[in-house]
């Protein structure tokens, strides 16, 4: 048994996320770490929304609330969608809570002491009709490079060139449009994260990141080829994690807070200490991260554009506190869904959001879809057409017409308690091999979190049932061979117990509904070994079952017609 610590990014708190982002960390974070969990490991699965920085405060006004109702309603729309889809977070904390304030404060303390913080005057825009400086996106103007007039102080959404806001042509404060502006001289923090680079550079080389996918590694070696530069990492904001008296009292008084990157990834830290706070007795925060590297593995889910704040950034800022915090074993990182060939958005509300989703459909057929077609090895797209078929043929065809017409037949013919029939034959043994070569390469595939991979292993457990089915065809079998077709019903039987075990990382609750099929008392969705796949006899003749609601509902040409009309199909897109 290890210990496994999985974070997946975390959500930004200014909307409602789309399936993009799902299956770009949490999603697959929680089929590993249910999968874990099954075989016996100690899995602590964080995750928090990250409440602070621009968008927040400008999402806050745009909806006309104080920015801190508007994070806690915020944080509680997105928790219900969350355990709506079935994430099974061991804690879903925020970033804006006191322990990530306090240990955000204290990193920012031990860099200082160890020389990587330092004060620097900076020029920056500063509105005469808010009174107040423009960081980041509070300025709009237009790109200098590509014309375009709504570009923003960090970025240009359009040709996406990093900006500073002092680049803007024509530049206007994006809270009251004035165009009084002027630059002015103030202080700022700096991470001097050029004076850390080695110390990343040599922590990457000897931490195993030659295992972590190509897209991980390679985003995080051309940082460091490209430099390390020394980073703002304070805001003149109202809303954050404030800079520490104590250390910087001018900077304090002035109000200044950290940088919305400086104090998000520290709340995975945070977090665990919200989880621990919340049942101090049993819980341990500092066992996952403090001193904790030979013990705890701990493993990333994030998409590529989060690559270099956590290869790079957050483990300078760790390194640079000199204190033994724990850092990522491996990085398991995601290329971009998009939506018929074009980008999800969420600015433009194009695609498919988390909350619609779940009024379409149970959470199940979402979770299986995006896992098997994760954007792993190369971006993919969600189209409805895609999406209708891969529900109707793996979810309905294969796994829940063989789950319902196994267990009503048989209750048809035998009554409602698993059949004894004949002793298991040949066909049998035969399958027993089979199921248990399959389960071997579907744990292969889930150990190294190759999720395509692995759904099509499990896609081919759940054809296997179907073979064996059509070979024994206990519906003719029993004219002549009542005691065949008992056999053949039991083991089929088997197989849906076997079923629920090794779906429940993909589709939890349609497992769980497999699994309460049969009247097992104190069975739970241990993970099987080799040998009880190849017995298939873990329920036995006389077992209790009842039949479950169909499982999985087709979907039909009307609703598919209905989707591409409410959410617009490929012809918006092209
Ligand atoms: N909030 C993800 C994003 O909005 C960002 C992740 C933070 S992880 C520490 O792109
Ligand atoms: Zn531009």
């Amino acid at each position: 048994m290890a210990r496994h610590l999985i974070t997946s990014a975390l959500p930004y708190i200014n909307g409602i996320k789309h399936l993009g982002n799902m299956v770009g960390s949490m999603l697959p974070a929680d089929v590993y770490a249910r999968y874990l969990r099954q075989r016996g490991h100690d899995v602590l699965y964080i995750c928090a929304t990250d409440e602070h920085g621009t968008p927040a405060e400008l999402a806050a006004k745009e909806a006309g609330l104080p920015v801190d109702t508007f994070c806690a309603q915020q944080h509680d729309a997105q928790k219900a969608i969350y355990d709506g889809f079935e994430l099974s977070f061991d804690y879903f904390g925020r970033s804006s809570s006191a322990e990530n304030r306090d240990i955000t404060q204290h990193f920012a303390r031990r860099l200082k002491e160890n020389g990587f913080i330092e004060e620097r005057a900076i020029r920056q825009v500063y509105s005469l009709d808010d009174e107040r400086f423009l960081p980041d996106r509070y300025i709009v103007g237009t790109c200098p490079h590509c014309g375009y007039d709504k570009a923003r102080g960090d970025q240009c959404e359009n040709c996406t060139r990093v900006l500073d806001p002092t680049d803007l042509i024509d530049a206007r404060s994006a809270i009251s449009g004035s165009s009084r502006l002027e630059v002015r001289e103030t202080k700022h923090l700096f991470l001097l994260q050029s004076k850390l680079q080695p110390e990343v550079e040599g922590w990457l080389d000897s931490n195993g990141s030659k295992e972590w996918p190509t897209l991980a590694s390679s985003i995080a070696h051309k940082w460091l080829t490209e430099g390390l530069q020394d980073r703002a990492i304070t805001r003149d904001l109202e809303w954050g994690v404030p800079v520490p008296a104590d250390s910087w009292p001018e900077l304090a008084a002035e109000g200044k807070v950290f940088y919305v990157w400086f104090d998000a990834p520290i709340e995975y830290i945070g977090a665990t200490k919200e989880w621990a706070d919340a049942d101090p007795e049993n819980r341990d925060w500092k066992s996952w991260w403090y001193e904790a590297d030979r013990t705890v593995r701990y493993t990333e889910f994030m998409a590529k554009d989060n690559v270099p704040f956590h290869t790079v950034m957050f483990p300078a800022t760790q390194l640079g506190t000199r204190e033994p915090w724990k850092k990522v074993d491996y990085v398991k990182a995601f290329n971009w869904l998009n939506y018929y060939g074009g980008k999800f958005s969420t600015s433009q509300r194009r695609g498919v959001f988390t909350d619609a989703a779940l009024e379409l459909l149970p959470a199940d057929y979402w979770r299986y879809f995006l896992m098997a077609n994760a954007p792993e090895s190369d971006d993919t797209s969600f189209t409805w057409e895609l999406f209708t078929s891969s529900v109707n043929k793996d979810l309905a065809d294969t796994l829940g017409n063989f789950v319902n017409r196994v267990l009503s037949f048989s209750r048809k013919r035998f009554g409602d308690e698993v059949p004894a029939g004949r002793e298991a034959g040949e066909a049998e043994a035969k399958l027993g091999e089979q199921i248990a070569e399959l389960l071997a390469e579907y744990e292969s595939h889930l150990e190294a979190m190759q999720f395509r991979k692995a759904a099509q292993a499990l896609r081919a457990l759940w054809s296997a049932g179907n073979s064996y089915l059509e070979e024994k065809a206990p519906w003719l079998e029993i004219k002549t061979n009542q005691e065949g077709a008992a056999l053949t019903l039991r083991t089929a039987m088997n197989l849906i117990r076997l079923y629920s075990v090794i779906s429940e990382p993909f589709i939890p609750a349609s497992a769980r509904a497999m699994r309460e099929a049969f009247d097992l008392p104190g069975d739970d969705a241990r993970w099987v070994t080799a040998d009880q796949a190849r017995a298939l006899d873990a329920v036995p003749a006389g077992t209790p079952f009842t039949v479950p609601p169909v499982l999985f509902a087709k979907i039909t040409e009307e609703d598919l017609e209905s989707y591409r009309e409410r959410f617009g199909g490929s012809e918006e897109n092209a």
